[in-house]
C-alpha cells in the first residue's frame, strides 16, 4: 500500500525528532515523503512520549500570530482561548501577537510557563498586503527577542482555532501542513503558481505537496531562512509588477520545494469543517473559521 515506508525511509523516520512514530499505524494514508520526512497523522506517534521527550529538552516554543483590523476582535480571543487549551500544553511557550492595536488585544488567561507578547506593526491597505508583509516582520521578528526566547516557532493564520491536542510531535527542524482543500488532488492540478515570471513559479511536474500557509514552523535558523526566502520573492514579484496566486503561500510553497520539510502534517492538524467528513481524519486539531470574504475583503 501506498502509505508503507521502504527500509531505508523507516530508518531516518527511527531518528526522527520524537524518536516515536508507527507510520505503520496508519495503512491506509501516506506516512512519509518520497526524501523520507514523516507525515504525521493522528495514531502515528504517541502524544504521551512525545510531550515527555520535549519536556527533557526544555524548549521554549514560540506561537506567532498576526491580527490585524477587524481579524483581531473577530478571531484572536478564540485563537488564544484555545491554543491554551491545547497548544504544546507542557511546554514553555511564548505567543507574538503582531497588530497594529496592541491595546485592543484581549486579556486571555495564561497557564504557568506560558507568556504574551505584542508586537505593533504597521495595517498595511491592500488585504494582500497584511498577507505577504508577514513574512518581512516574521523575518524581523526571528532575528530579535523571539529568536533568541524560543528554540521552536510556529507561525499561523489567526482565523481558525484549536479543537484538539497541537503537541510536539508537530516539532522539527522546519514543518509544513498539507492543505486540506488539496492533499488528495492529481500533483498537476495543484494551485501553484506556474507563471515562470514569478518568484514563486513551479514548472510542469514540479511540486511534491500543496501545503497551507495557515500553519508553518521550524527551528528560528530554518525559519530565518525560510521567511527571507518569501520576503524576497514577494519583493522581486513586486518590483516587476506581479503578484503570485496565492500570495505569500505560493512562495512558501517555492521554498518548500527547494528546501524540503524535515516534517509534514497531515490536514488532521489544520482542516476546514467545509469540507465534511472524511474517513481518514479522525481528530483534527485546529479547524478554520468558515470564509467571509465577501465581508472582510474589501
Ligand atoms: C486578509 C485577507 C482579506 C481580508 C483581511 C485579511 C487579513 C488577514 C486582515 O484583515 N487582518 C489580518 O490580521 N490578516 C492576517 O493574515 C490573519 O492572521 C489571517 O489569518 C492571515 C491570512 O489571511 P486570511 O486568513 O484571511 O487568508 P486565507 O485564510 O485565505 O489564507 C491563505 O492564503 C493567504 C494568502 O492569500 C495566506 O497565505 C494565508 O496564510 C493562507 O492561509
Ligand atoms: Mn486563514
Amino acid at each position: 500500500p501506498m502509505g508503507v515506508c521502504p527500509a531505508a525511509t523507516m530508518s531516518l523516520l527511527r531518528d526522527n525528532f520524537t524518536g516515536v512514530l508507527r507510520p505503520w499505524a496508519r495503512p491506509e494514508v501516506l506516512t512519509c515523503t518520497s526524501w523520507g520526512a514523516p507525515i504525521i497523522w493522528d495514531g502515528t506517534f504517541d502524544p504521551d512520549v512525545a510531550q515527555q521527550k520535549a519536556g527533557q529538552k526544555n524548549l521554549t516554543i514560540g506561537l506567532t500570530v498576526f491580527a490585524i483590523g477587524r481579524y483581531l476582535e473577530k478571531y484572536l480571543a478564540r485563537f488564544l482561548e484555545t491554543a491554551e487549551q491545547h497548544f504544546m500544553v507542557g511546554q514553555r511557550v511564548v505567543y507574538y501577537v503582531f497588530t497594529e492595536r496592541p491595546a485592543a488585544v484581549p486579556r486571555v488567561a495564561l497557564g504557568p510557563g506560558r507568556r504574551l507578547r505584542v508586537e505593533r506593526v504597521a495595517r498595511e491597505r491592500r488585504w494582500q498586503d497584511v498577507c505577504m508583509e508577514r513574512m518581512r516582520t516574521l523575518h524581523a521578528a526571528l532575528g530579535g527577542r523571539l529568536g533568541r526566547e524560543a528554540s521552536f516557532v510556529f507561525c499561523m493564520d489567526v482565523d481558525q482555532h484549536f479543537s484538539g491536542a497541537f503537541g510536539p510531535e508537530a516539532l522539527a527542524e522546519s514543518v509544513a501542513q498539507l492543505h486540506a482543500w488539496h492533499y488528495h488532488w492529481p500533483r498537476r492540478l495543484l494551485p501553484f503558481e506556474r507563471d515562470g515570471r514569478s518568484a514563486a513559479a513551479l514548472a510542469p511536474g514540479e511540486g511534491d505537496f500543496y501545503y497551507h500557509a495557515a500553519v508553518f514552523g521550524g527551528s528560528v535558523a530554518a525559519l530565518r531562512e525560510l521567511t527571507a526566502h518569501c520576503a524576497r520573492g514577494l519583493r522581486r514579484d513586486r518590483a516587476r509588477g506581479l503578484e503570485a496566486r496565492w500570495h505569500d503561500e505560493s512562495h512558501l510553497n517555492k521554498f518548500f520545494w527547494l528546501h524540503k520539510p524535515a516534517k509534514v502534517l497531515s490536514p488532521e492538524f489544520c482542516w476546514s469543517p467545509e469540507i465534511g467528513r472524511r474517513a481518514e481524519i479522525r481528530r483534527p486539531r485546529l479547524l478554520w473559521a468558515p470564509k467571509e470574504y465577501g465581508l472582510l475583503r474589501d
